[in-house]
């Protein structure tokens, strides 16, 4: 299934007149502030996500999974439904794999279906958090910091099988998020466990390629519910360094725990040009891996204005990774991952908004009230106009929710594929 260029320029008749008329006036009044507005849209329209190939098919939790249908059962359909993301959004350029679940058949036939839906492939993730058919060892007790040299060897083979498998698809970056932990005082020596967890790193470091780099996501708990080896940015970042400069943290804003401030740690880590990548959800209590911007959208507006501030004032902090995580339980994962895009681009496209030299002057005097206006002048604009014209220029579809169900996605996908899918994923 692949939607159309004339589907497209088809849908977005209806609203085209009104959707000049709004870009018009806000540009006009975005303009008169000073703002750059066809330099916004540039950026934003350049402002890609990687889509997690696990967030194609309804997640579940440990109480059960209801399907929603139609969903990719192999690497192509996966590829195809991201394809129908970015032909509507224009921003779902690249796909993030997850290995042993997404290993190709045939890599130039991937290849080939991804190129022509003209979407990349991000960084790669492995898994040493459930135990592969046929393997000799068990990570039940945990994988890189495994007490047994085994099963760590075992192990930092996989991350480098991952890594050989991202090679020739074209990745650059492996992402590393552990289960390691523990569930009960005493079970684990915490320093031995750290320790293990460095080596296995370095061991797997050696084996990127000079143009790889790794990422190091953290997260407080779960599966253990005693202590993660990799609990905050601090322990990740302590990690990072000891393999080296291609060795960076991963944020994923779901793995804090509550009222942490997650814009303090993007802006210290990227002043230290140790943030490589980031895993956007949103979440009530944990990891609920929500939809972006469905609980505390000012966070994510906060968060952007420190990605945007070190974007144009930290050139030590590499370019980011960019990537949803998230996991649908009762939405179609395709209006969920729309719906996480647009949040993604709104948050920016406010950031962007903000008057950096005004912010500074502001703080310079100590006028706290000035401060707090500047950011929420921002915050308070309607953007969708800017985000409608990214969308446009690039072949995009003004409104991507009504689009899909206008378009029937979801209908034409349960037609083609039937409805016993079962997607892989958590
Ligand atoms: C797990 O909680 C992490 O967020 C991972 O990034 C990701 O969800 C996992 O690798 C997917 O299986
Ligand atoms: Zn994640
Ligand atoms: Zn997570
Ligand atoms: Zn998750």
């Amino acid at each position: 299934m692949k939607v159309q260029k004339e589907q497209i320029s088809d849908y977005n008749k209806k609203d085209l007149e009104s959707h000049n008329e709004n870009f018009d006036f806000l540009a006009n009044k975005l303009s008169k502030q000073g703002h750059n507005v066809s330099d916004i849209v540039t950026k934003l329209a350049k402002f890609q996500v990687a889509i997690p190939s696990w967030a194609l098919g309804a997640g579940g939790t440990r109480f059960g999974r209801f399907s929603f249908y139609g969903e990719p059962s192999n690497l192509e359909q996966k590829i195809e439904d991201v394809g129908i993301l970015h032909s509507l959004t224009q921003t779902a350029g690249a796909i993030s794999l997850h290995i042993p679940w997404d290993i190709p058949s045939d890599y130039n036939a991937i290849k080939e279906k991804a190129s022509a839906l003209n979407i990349k492939f991000d960084s790669v993730n492995s898994n040493t958090f459930q135990d592969q058919k046929d393997a000799l060892e068990t990570y039940k007790y945990g994988s890189l910091s495994n007490v047994s040299k085994a099963v760590r060897e075992q192990a930092i083979q996989h991350n480098l099988d991952v890594i050989n498998i991202g090679d020739k698809l074209g990745s650059k970056s492996l992402t590393v998020w552990l289960a390691d932990g523990s569930c009960f005082p005493g079970q684990n020596n915490f320093q031995t466990a750290f320790q293990n967890t460095q080596n296995s790193l370095i061991d797997i470091y050696k084996g990127l390629p000079s143009d790889w780099s790794m990422l190091i996501e953290y997260k407080p708990y779960e599966p253990n519910f005693y202590s993660t080896v990799i609990q905050d940015w601090g322990a990740s970042l302590m990690l990072a360094n000891g393999c080296g400069d291609k060795a960076y943290t991963l944020v994923d804003l779901g793995h804090h725990l509550p009222n942490s401030n997650i814009e303090q740690i993007v802006s210290i880590l990227q002043l230290k040009g140790k943030l490589g990548g980031f895993h956007f959800n949103d979440s009530k209590y944990g990891d609920d891996d929500l939809t972006v911007g469905s609980i505390k959208p000012y966070a994510l507006f906060l968060i952007f204005n420190e990605l945007v501030y070190g974007m144009q004032n930290n050139p030590q902090n590499p370019d980011l990774a960019w990537m949803i995580d998230a996991s649908h339980n009762v939405k179609d994962p395709l209006e969920d991952l729309i719906q996480s895009l647009e949040a993604i681009q709104e948050a920016y496209a406010k950031a962007m908004l903000i008057d950096q030299s005004a912010l500074k002057a502001a703080q310079l005097d100590n006028d706290v009230v000035k401060c707090q206006e500047i950011l929420q002048e921002a915050y308070r604009t309607d953007v969708r106009p800017l985000l409608e014209k990214a969308r446009l220029n690039g072949g995009g579809v003004l409104s991507p929710i009504d689009a899909y169900r206008t378009l029937n996605i979801r209908e034409g996908l349960i037609k083609e594929r039937g409805k016993n899918t079962v997607a892989t994923g958590l």
